[in-house]
């Protein structure tokens, strides 16, 4: 058994510590020592940064097929207290949210005997339906192993169709304590620590993140304790894919664990530290705020938690059932300030631990377009106004009749009473003609027939002022696809099917769907590719086609070849053949490219009339990067930045330019400014193209004039 001092040194050499070490550390080390090693790890791992995120919890019931000993939450169907949420409540509830900045929903329930994976698909595509732009983080590892059994599917299937219903990433509860004596004890109905490791294990390998917690603090021991965390670390190293783990500190209310009692907060603070420096291959250690209450969250940031979880917004029971805090709700406010309390920089973090950055409310545009100029799009803001303020009003006034009119029907009256045949030939006309028009006008009414609708410019509103918009507009708006544009605010519009025509209005009759595509909120990660050994065309068809971008075209002199990758490296990490790297949409990856002595050189190719991205990429396939992107005034705002065209560019076309150089793009949303310096460039080239044959000829020349001698 190592001493104290031992371990220490160890762990300060960035060494793995075995589960003897762990143990020791708990029973022997003192706190403060604990707290000194842990936020070394901390700070090495995410410096001074402490993430939150803005979240809530969906519990669409609380009826539960498990009795688990611990639990306060689980209710019979038959109980008083139960709650059960129907596909359209949930969907209810999610456009509840629409208005709200969250960029995440925890689904998390009782595992309710008449769910199956259809249910459960369903539910996360209602949620997605209502928030396209928010990252559903869905059941835990105990209810997908139970709707997978019993639908008779593999794992990996039941995964499939749940990433496929818009499941992003997993949470970690369920675990509870691993050991399978203590597990038959406290939750002996639930899937086993294999199943349920199983379930994280395929999920880490088809892509999809997790979470793994412990429930601690009831009756297991130390062993147990540190087992369990043995058995989450050596997943990791199998398969990565936890982002955090999270010590879920047992609450002793309203279960049948009560006797048990609470552990002290000292052992709050061991257990946040042991998980810091046990689970030295899981990134996150989380200090679930919701569990620990403040104080003792504060004071777990310094003992190696990084990250508090989110705003929640009073939106879980499980806590508040088991006697932990009421209604749990804290505002970002609130939030960062925990996080500076104690030294730390707050971050606010989507579902993949990414930096969510907010632009100021300035840019995010009620109104602002490129194509319709603000007049109009205020326009728009007021005929939401006045469409509620024109509400047609009932008419409740009588037809005022005249005394000649009057006169005139008892006239009318006695002559058909004496002739009953044509009487009733001429009721029977009327009501034929009064049917008649019913139908028509129901039909004109029902069809909208004589309406149409000027199709409003969604372009560039973020997503939940655009469904007020359609609303109002009487048009439904579908989100059809997402995309990331890291220059974009999360959730703003970026493109609209019917489109808007700066020549003409765009009508359609009222109910119709206009299609849109929004910015997501969050960054998905994608695989990096492997691809070093390939051309360099090859090599960025790869990474464009993986939804990376390049960073840079770092060249490097070769004997035998040039424009062939020899590394690659995103950030300061090379990428290996072996490597299993994920990194955000859109990160830069940066190639180390070969070049022979004799072809240093490439030529600048043309430009002009080529977007940001058309640019960029005609740049590296020529061996060039870009300095930088200038945008004149006619691009307004970042909604335009997409549409604009380089107008020009720093090195002219035809230039010989050392491979690796830097070319200074300038763009505009002038047409006429690109259609005329398209023109030059085309003379431009003409004028280059005659120069070569010219140059041609004359060494031709000089050549048979020398075999002539
Ligand atoms: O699995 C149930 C625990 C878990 C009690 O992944 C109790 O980011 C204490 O897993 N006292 C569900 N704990 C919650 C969960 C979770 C929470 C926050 C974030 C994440 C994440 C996951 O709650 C259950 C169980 O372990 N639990 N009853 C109780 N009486």
């Amino acid at each position: 058994m190592r001493s104290i001092n031992e371990i220490s040194n160890s762990i300060r050499r960035g060494e793995r510590i075995t589960g003897e070490d762990a143990l020791t550390l708990w029973r022997e080390a003192p706190l403060w020592l604990l707290g000194e090693l842990a936020s070394e790890r901390k700070e090495k791992a995410s410096g001074k940064e402490v993430y939150y995120n803005r979240n809530v919890h969906l519990e669409p019931t609380n009826i539960c097929l498990f009795n688990c000993e611990f639990c306060s939450f689980r209710r019979r169907e038959s109980d008083a207290d139960a709650w059960y949420m129907s596909l359209d409540d949930i969907e209810a509830r999610a456009k509840e949210l629409r208005g709200t900045d969250i960029t995440e929903v925890h689904i998390v329930g009782g595992v309710h005997p008449k769910h199956d994976l259809a249910t459960y698909c369903a539910m996360i595509r209602r949620v997605k339906s209502a928030l396209p732009y928010v990252t559903v983080k869905a059941y835990t590892a105990v209810e997908i192993f139970y709707m997978i059994r019993n639908d008779g599917i593999s794992i990996v299937e039941g995964l499939r169709q749940l990433k496929e219903a818009g499941m992003e990433c997993i949470p970690g509860g369920g675990a509870e304590i691993f050991d399978a004596e203590l597990r038959k004890k406290i939750c002996p109905e639930k899937c086993s620590a294999e199943e349920w490791l199983a379930v994280h294990r395929a999920a880490h390998n088809m892509g999809i993140p997790t979470n793994c917690t412990m429930l601690y603090g009831h009756i297991e021991s130390l062993e147990q304790r540190i087992d369990h965390l043995e058995r989450l670390r050596k997943l990791q190293d199998e398969a990565p894919g936890f982002d955090a783990f999270i010590p879920l500190k047992y609450h002793s209310r309203g279960n049948r664990l009560s006797e048990a009692g609470e552990c002290s907060v000292e052992e709050d603070l061991r257990m946040i530290a042991i998980s810091r420096l046990f689970l030295d291959n899981i990134p996150h250690i989380k200090a679930y705020w919701v569990s620990y209450g403040k104080a003792t969250t504060e004071m777990a940031l310094a003992f190696g938690a990084d990250d508090i979880d989110g705003t929640i917004g009073d939106t879980t029971k499980i806590y508040s059932m088991a006697g932990g805090i009421e209604r749990p709700t804290m505002s970002v406010e609130e939030l960062e300030a925990m996080i500076r309390s104690v030294g730390y920089t707050p971050i606010e973090r989507d579902s993949h631990y990414n930096q969510v950055e907010r632009l100021p409310d300035t840019f995010v545009p009620e109104t602002t377009t490129t194509e319709v100029k603000t007049p109009e799009a205020t326009d728009m803001a007021t005929k939401k106004e006045s469409t509620i303020k024109k509400a047609p009003t009932k008419a409740t006034t009588k037809p005022r009749t005249t005394s000649k009119s009057n006169s005139k029907k008892s006239g009318t009256a006695s002559f058909l009473k004496r002739r009953p045949l044509i009487a009733n030939i001429l009721y029977m006309g009327i009501v034929g003609i009064v049917l008649l028009v019913a139908v028509y006008v129901g039909l004109k009414v029902g069809t909208r027939h004589n309406r149409v609708i000027e199709v409003p410019n969604f372009m560039g509103m973020v997503i939940d002022d655009a469904y007020d918009v359609a609303e109002s507009s009487d048009l439904k708006l579908i989100v059809r696809d997402s995309i990331f544009d890291v220059d974009l605010p999360g959730g703003t519009i970026v493109d609209q099917l019917p489109k808007i025509s700066s020549v003409r209005d765009v009508t359609v009759k009222p109910g119709r769907k206009v299609y849109v595509t929004v910015n997501a909120y969050t960054r998905r990660k994608v695989d990096v590719p492997y691809v070093a050994k390939q051309t360099l065309r090859q090599a960025l068809n790869q990474i464009e086609r993986s939804g990376l971008t390049v960073a840079k075209l770092v060249y490097e002199a070769d004997m035998t070849s040039t424009d062939y990758v020899i590394k690659q490296s995103v950030g300061n990490n090379e990428i290996l053949p072996t490597s299993k790297r994920q990194a955000p949409v859109g990160t830069g990856v940066t190639l180390h490219v070969s070049y022979q002595q004799k072809e240093q050189n490439t030529q600048t190719p043309r430009l002009i009339g080529l977007n940001l991205q058309q640019a960029k990429s005609t740049l590296w396939d020529n061996g060039l990067n870009i300095a930088k992107v200038v945008y004149d005034d006619s691009v307004e705002d970042i909604i335009a930045h997409r549409k604009a065209r380089v107008y020009k560019q720093s090195s002219k076309i035809g230039t010989s330019l050392q491979r690796g150089s830097e070319v200074t793009l300038y763009l505009t949303c002038d047409e006429t400014l690109v259609d005329s310096m398209n023109i030059i460039a085309t003379e431009e080239l003409k004028e280059l193209e005659k120069q070569r044959r010219e140059a041609l000829l004359e060494s031709e020349n000089e050549l048979s004039g020398e075999d002539e001698q």
